[in-house]
């Protein structure tokens, strides 16, 4: 059971105690064979030593990154001496087994808890010796491992003993698991931290490790590029460094989107992009949406057979103003009569399944215009934002909630909704949820007319809705700007706390409201609806975008 130990691998970091044991195990008829520096330790104290390269034919290389990494090594480590064929390959290579492995890795830990620089840090990331390490602990049949310095005694003990028993090499192959696992888990918790831009250790209590935050715009393009990370030329504004990645090959969205004309995308391109996706890939219908500062400025619909370039004029027609500098959303194709009415527009980015070949060669003539091509579905499981400090993380919010089906809506106030009516209703709730909040959104033909957006109590978001919808309207020069309020329908992407805000949009002509309800004064709501002669429908869920 117990296996005499006649070769000995020492490869330590840690030299404490090694002499010590290399004396032992020399008394003991054992050949000792060492890696640079710890070979070199245990010569000085007058032990003989073979060096692994002598072992390997090989000089360490690349800095000692490969010391021990090598057939002539591994094979020695990893072959089952208690099988015929093991042995014999063995011998046809002339290889000799080690019985006994001494492996301390380099001090990943510390060197990060010592303030290392990052690329310090990295070359305390030992490989070949817990690959040594794994390789004797699977192979525990055969042979012993030790990784802690405190074992040395024991493993002098068994070298005079006639070597480890089996029950002994196995438990310090446990040991030896337990090391590299444990080692494995500081590396990925310290790379998981600078991927995450976790807010760093604060070893010194002065405050988050700044140069644990700033990793991911620390590293060099290509180091960003090999982990999967684009340079942009600035953040959100030019005295931010910013970069992208595509969090999923196989789901690549908007960081991921193919690009067919254009400048390069910018960071707040990307936002609004996303925004805009959002919004106008969330309709059944032809939809198009424009974005501007994460906001839609309009979003329409197009009827069933009808040119998505008419949802294109509607969307366009919400705000004709803001349009100006827009992101463009598109769940259809681009055909050419949307093309051409986009042309005129000055257009950060165009976004959509596709392209018709004539649409896509009118389009880029824009030179500036970013052309982007990408899946329709808008799939996103989950949604991460980062907090001081932390990471937030939630399911993305979807609109196939239960409320969200027109059919499952209670109507509270007024009559029941003609056709018409329920379906700019449908779409004002499946538009608002893509502004942010407070959000109130008017509708009328298929075509947001006012949006009251961001705000910071609803009663403004009301307000803003309304002097939208009756300002900024097309129209000639010196002539009034058409009062769209009057008749449209509005949805609001949450309760109204009071029926101030109800009121308004009732006093503007505002003819039916779906909203979610819940609050404590629903009845105030109900109420001034049902004075105002106006229906009002309740879905039960909310839709707040922050
Ligand atoms: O750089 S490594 O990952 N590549 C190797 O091939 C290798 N072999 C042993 N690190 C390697 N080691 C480690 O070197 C051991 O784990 C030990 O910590 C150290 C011993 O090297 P030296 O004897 O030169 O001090």
């Amino acid at each position: 059971q117990r296996r005499p130990i006649r070769r000995a691998l020492l490869s330590v970091f840690d030299k404490t105690g090694i002499v010590d044991l290399a004396r032992t195990l020399a008394e003991q008829g054992a050949e000792i064979v060492s890696t640079g520096s710890t070979g070199a330790t245990i010569r000085e104290a007058g032990i003989d030593v073979t060096d692994v390269e002598s072992v390997t034919g090989f000089p360490e290389m690349l800095d000692g990154r490969v010391k021990t990494l090598h057939p002539r090594v591994h094979a020695g480590l990893l072959a089952d001496q208690r099988l015929d064929s093991h042995r014999a390959q063995l011998a046809e290579h002339e290889i000799a087994p080690f019985d006994l492995v001494v492996v301390n890795l380099y001090p990943f830990s510390e060197t990060v808890a010592a303030g290392g620089s990052f690329d310090e840090i990295i070359e305390k990331i030992d490989i070949g010796g817990p690959s040594m390490v794994r390789g004797a602990a699977k192979n525990f049949a055969s042979l012993a491992v030790v990784v802690d310095p405190e074992d040395y005694g024991r493993a002098g003990q068994a070298a005079s003993a006639g070597g480890f028993t089996l029950a002994e090499r196995q438990e310090l192959a446990t040991i030896a698991f337990t090391r590299t696992a444990e080692y494995d888990e500081a590396i990925s918790d310290w790379m998981l931290e600078r991927l995450d831009g976790g807010a760093g250790d604060d070893a010194d209590g002065e405050g988050p490790d700044i140069q644990a935050e700033t990793f991911l715009l620390d590293i060099s393009d290509e180091d960003a590029e090999s982990a999967g990370f684009r340079t942009l030329r600035y953040g959100e504004n030019p005295h931010q460094r910013a970069r992208v990645a595509v969090s999923d090959e196989e789901n690549p969205g908007i960081a991921g989107a193919e690009q067919l004309g254009g400048k390069e995308m910018s960071y707040n391109n990307y936002v609004d992009a996303d925004a805009a996706a959002r919004a106008a890939f969330d309709h059944e219908r032809p939809c198009v949406a424009v974005v501007k500062h994460n906001n839609p400025c309009g979003i329409a619909v197009a009827g069933v057979g009808e040119d998505i370039a008419v949802a294109h004029q509607r969307a366009h027609g919400t705000d004709p103003l803001s349009a100006y500098g827009g992101v463009i959303a598109s769940n259809r194709p681009v055909t050419l009569a949307m093309a051409q009415q986009v042309k005129p527009i000055f257009t950060e980015v165009i976004l959509a399944p596709g392209y018709e070949d004539e649409a896509l060669e009118l389009l880029r003539t824009k030179k500036n215009l970013r052309i982007l091509r990408l899946e329709d579905a808008y799939s996103r499981p989950v949604e991460t934002r980062e907090i001081w400090g932390g990471t937030l993380v939630q399911d993305a919010d979807t609109i196939a909630a239960e409320g969200d089906d027109p059919a499952s809506w209670t109507l509270a106030a007024g009559d029941a909704a003609d056709d018409a009516t329920l379906a700019d209703l449908a779409f004002a709730w499946r538009s608002v949820r893509a502004v942010k909040s407070n959000a109130i959104l008017l509708a009328q033909g298929g075509a947001a007319v006012g949006l009251g957006m961001g705000q910071v109590n609803r009663l403004d978001s009301c307000r803003l809705a309304v002097s939208r919808a009756n300002t900024l309207g097309e129209h000639a020069e010196g002539e009034a700007a058409p009062e769209r309020a009057r008749g449209a329908v509005a949805a609001s992407d949450a309760f109204f706390p009071f029926a101030d805000g109800a009121q308004i949009l009732l006093d503007a002509g505002v003819t039916a409201i779906v909203q979610p309800g819940g609050s404590i004064r629903d009845e105030e709501v109900v109420e001034a609806c049902r004075a105002a002669g106006a229906t009002l429908y309740l879905t039960g869920t909310r839709h707040f975008a922050h």
